[in-house]
């Protein structure tokens, strides 16, 4: 026998397939199409875990669907740019761009190391100008259609690092880079408008359902967070400069009559005409102040203690009459509704907290039944469902249909309408960074904004610009970038020296690598027509609403630009576990980092491949264990030793699943017989485990069955010719099934049994059903002719096992007592006959 040694085994075969342009596909109308997808890296550095993962699922659909018969497209990318290369390039003193490249190329050999199916020939980089160079038309195109609008709004600000942060980047309220005091600035930025296709992102999902995880669909709903209720409005008590009334959106109008005061966001624009010249201005200003300054989770969570302060001003509840008193409030935000909540302290949670702080009266209008609130003693809102109180006409109905009873009142009364309401906001799309791409517009003094000429796209990004030391964004202060022409006027022009949010970039690379190399336009319709949607796509749950739902967004508005013929973008998601440690992420700074590399050094490429989707289904997290491992490298092992040295040989190069007729081996004796319905069974099991459920553990562990079976009865196999062939079949299945989970060693091991095409280009194992059935048939037995018992005996057994059989049946043996057997009559499959007297 020879050794295994899998790097060598490894190398070879990478470098068979690729040579021979094994993964190279083309759209091909006459056969049927399967997109597979996962998630494409950063470029971080290096590969971990948790992408050997998600490649490793990857490549066992793509390769498994390609023996299936399907024209698969399996492509790989980067998603270049981004923060993570201009902090690393603050570090370790480079430039974003080579810093990027040469990840990009130790990535690339990594995953090439791993033997996965990739057409590398559609590889794509983000920050490649001829990438990019395409969605800066697509923004020019959102432009001229109003789906890209510019406005300002309050940002996170932090004053020492000269930019926006993310949500993400403030921690406590302060810059995570320095520390600093994070303040709110209101800022000018470009939005997408994502929320004009709330309803139809919204309505969409359902026609997902089925192929995304529920858990992934429940995410998106209630980011989207559509809410039916009624914008009314409540009339000052005193008007000021012109002002008549507050509008509020509510999702509750039958708790109107209990609504007995008002909340204003402390930005409301409302607010210093209420104040001015009042003795609670300077009150009310300074607490203004101070909530401006507030992260906006924190404002936004639940925990934050409910702060108002009273303006002075009075509006009028519109169903009681009533003046009720309006309070600038913390925990009203200006983005969501109007910045206005009509509070009903009874029946909200929120206005409860608030009321009690600041002594304000409470109204009970909803009654649950079988007991009655009592507005002192309650120590917390009344939320859920009950019958009207205190309403005027409304008393007495069910608070759930006095909801549109309510609105219809409102609105023939002229106070009201009813309205739909999103908690999804516009998509922010403008970054103080250096390593995005260009927003492609210029700023002229006389035309005002104005978009960048389609023939002067690209807008590149200058890569002779380094960071400067802060880490800010060189481009604002580099006249060769920002000087510009205006090519309405002639006039001096400055160019936008934001760049992309880089989700904008992974937004629709999945379509790019339909045409991949077309320079001239984003997309071949013919291409993008055949391959697109992504059948199966395969990532992280973190993606479960931003890029996810930005990717079905950018799908509908290059629909709506005419650029692509269908609706959602990724027909199927699985949503992958995370890899950890001793029960935790691995990280740094945990010390609990494996890294894949040293894995593929120490037990080949096809053990970590096999350990990685053994170890968990792909949903579950999947804990790293040094046994786990050590066990893939055993299995690989044994079926290596299996191969070249207990069946060396034995072996015939025979076809998977090969019908006994063409083996010769019509009637298999019982244990050979058992071997076939084993061999079939392990195809017919894996092939189920793959295409239906993704369950490549189960997969492995039935083909380690099948290796188990065969090591037991090697002896067996050798001395019976028939053995060997069924031995053949077997093997060749087994090969075979395994060969998309550890594709080297099993090509491998496919030639050397002495096949002379390559495995990669066997179909997927059909196993015969007949094969499946354990065969039993029933046999009539006589005792001289006349029907004694019924037996159940394999369909194939010898006569010697029928007569034994027959003689042993009770009924039979009963009626033979004390005779004597002079003769026993055997027709196989049917019938024993003993003659007696
Ligand atoms: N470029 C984006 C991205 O997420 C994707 C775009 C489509 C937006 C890995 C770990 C992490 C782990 C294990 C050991 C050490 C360290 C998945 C970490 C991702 C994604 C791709 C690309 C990680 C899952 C979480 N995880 N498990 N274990 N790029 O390079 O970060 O979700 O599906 O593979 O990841 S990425
Ligand atoms: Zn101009």
């Amino acid at each position: 026998m020879s050794k295994y040694v899998p790097e060598d085994v490894e190398k070879k075969w990478q470098a068979v397939w690729e040579d021979g342009g094994h993964f190279k596909v083309e759209a091909d109308p006459a056969r049927p199409k399967y997109y597979v997808l996962e998630m494409f890296p950063y470029p971080s550095g290096r590969i971990h875990m948790g992408h050997v993962r998600n490649y490793s699922i990857g490549d066992v659909v793509a390769r498994f669907k390609r023996m299936e018969g399907h024209n698969v497209l399996h492509p790989m990318g980067w998603d270049a740019f981004g923060m993570p290369a201009e902090n690393a390039a603050i570090k370790h003193g480079l430039h974003p761009a080579s810093w990027t490249i040469s990840n990009i190329d130790s990535m690339r050999t990594q995953l090439k190391r791993l033997g996965y199916s990739y057409d590398w020939r559609r590889e794509i980089a983000t920050c490649h100008p001829g990438y990019y160079v395409h969605e800066q038309r697509f923004f020019l195109d959102f432009l001229k259609k109003g789906l890209v609008y510019r406005k300002h709004s309050p940002q996170n600000w932090c004053e020492t690092c000269g930019t926006v942060l993310a949500n993400e980047q403030v921690i406590d309220g302060c810059c995570w880079r320095c520390d600093q005091k994070v303040v709110q600035k209101d800022l000018e930025q470009w939005f997408l408008r994502i929320t004009d296709y709330a309803e139809e992102l919204l309505a969409d999902l359902d026609k997902l359902a089925g192929g995304w995880p529920e858990r992934v669909l429940t995410m998106q709903r209630n980011w989207i967070g559509k809410s039916v209720g009624a914008e009314l409005t409540f009339a000052l008590a005193e008007p000021v400069e012109g002002e008549t009334g507050i509008t509020v959106f509510t999702t509750r109008p039958d708790t109107l009559f209990g609504a007995t005061f008002m909340s204003l966001a402390a930005e409301h624009p409302l607010v210093p005409k209420l104040i001015a010249g009042k003795p609670q201005e300077t009150a009310v200003t300074a607490f203004v102040e101070s909530v401006r300054n507030m992260d906006r989770i924190v404002r936004g969570g639940e925990d934050l203690e409910k702060e108002g302060v009273f303006t002075g001003a009075y509006c009028i509840n519109p169903a009681t009459g009533a003046p009720i008193p309006i309070f600038v409030a913390n925990f009203v935000l200006m983005g969501y509704g109007t910045g206005a909540v009509m509070a009903v302290p009874a029946h909200d949670q929120r206005d409860f907290e608030f009321a009690r702080k600041y002594d304000l009266p409470l109204q009970v209008v909803i009654q649950p039944e079988g007991r009655t609130l009592d507005p002192a003693a309650m120590t917390e809102a009344y939320a859920d469902p009950g019958v009207l109180v205190a309403s005027g006409d409304f008393t007495g109905l069910p608070n759930e249909e006095a909801k549109g009873k309510i609105i219809d009142w409102l609105a023939e009364t002229g106070r009201g309408t009813r309205s739909v309401n999103y908690r999804l906001r516009d998509w922010n799309i403008s970054r103080q960074r250096y390593w995005g791409a260009p927003i492609p517009v210029l700023y002229c003094e006389k035309c005002g904004i104005v978009p960048v000429p389609e023939k002067d796209l690209p807008v590149e990004l200058p890569r002779d610009l380094a960071l400067l030391p802060d880490g800010r964004s060189p481009l604002p202060v580099s006249p060769p970038f920002t000087d510009a022409v205006c090519p309405l006027c002639g006039g001096k022009a400055r160019r936008e020296t934001d760049t992309l949010d880089t989700f904008f970039e992974s937004s629709w690379y999945f379509a790019r690598y339909a045409s991949a190399r077309k320079a001239d336009g984003p997309f071949d319709p013919a291409e993008i027509g055949y391959w697109l949607p992504v059948d199966q796509y395969i990532g992280g749950i973190e993606h479960a609403i931003l890029h996810l739902l930005y990717s079905r967004f950018f799908v509908k508005a290059l629909r709506d630009c005419g650029y692509v013929a269908f609706d959602e973008p990724f027909s199927n998601l699985l949503t992958q576990g995370m890899v950890i440690k001793d029960g935790s992420k691995m990280s740094k700074s945990k010390g609990n980092v494996v890294d894949p590399d040293l894995m593929i050094s120490k037990y080949g490429a096809d053990t970590v491949r096999v350990f990685i989707l053994f170890a968990a289904p792909p949903e579950k997290d999947l804990e790293w264990s040094d046994t786990g491992i050590e066990g893939a490298s055993r299995f690989l092992s044994r079926l290596w030793r299996l191969v070249t040295e207990e069946l060396a040989g034995v072996l015939t190069p025979v076809a998977a699943c090969a019908p006994a007729g063409e083996l010769g081996i019509d009637a298999l004796p019982p244990l050979f017989a058992e071997l076939r319905r084993r061999e079939h069974a392990t195809a017919a099991k894996a092939g189920a485990d793959i295409r239906e459920r993704f369950q490549f553990n189960t997969a492995i562990a039935a083909a380690m069955e099948l290796v188990n079976f065969l090591y037991a009865n090697v002896e067996a196999i050798k001395a019976e010719p028939k053995g060997a062939k069924a031995a053949s079949s077997a093997v060749a299945t087994l090969l075979t099934v395994l060969s998309p989970i550890a594709p080297h060693i099993c090509e491998e091991l496919w030639q050397r049994i002495g096949h002379e095409k390559l495995l990669i280009d066997q179909p997927w194992p059909t196993h015969d059903p007949a094969a499946l059935v354990t065969d039993e048939v029933e046999i009539v037995v006589q005792v001289c002719g006349k029907l004694r018992g019924k037996v159940s005996v394999p369909r194939d057994a010898s006569k010697e096992d029928l007569e034994r059989a027959a003689l042993a049946d009770a009924n039979v043996a009963k009626h033979i007592e004390g005779k004597t057997i002079r003769k026993v009559i055997v027709v196989p499959g049917k019938l024993v006959n003993v003659v007696a007297n």
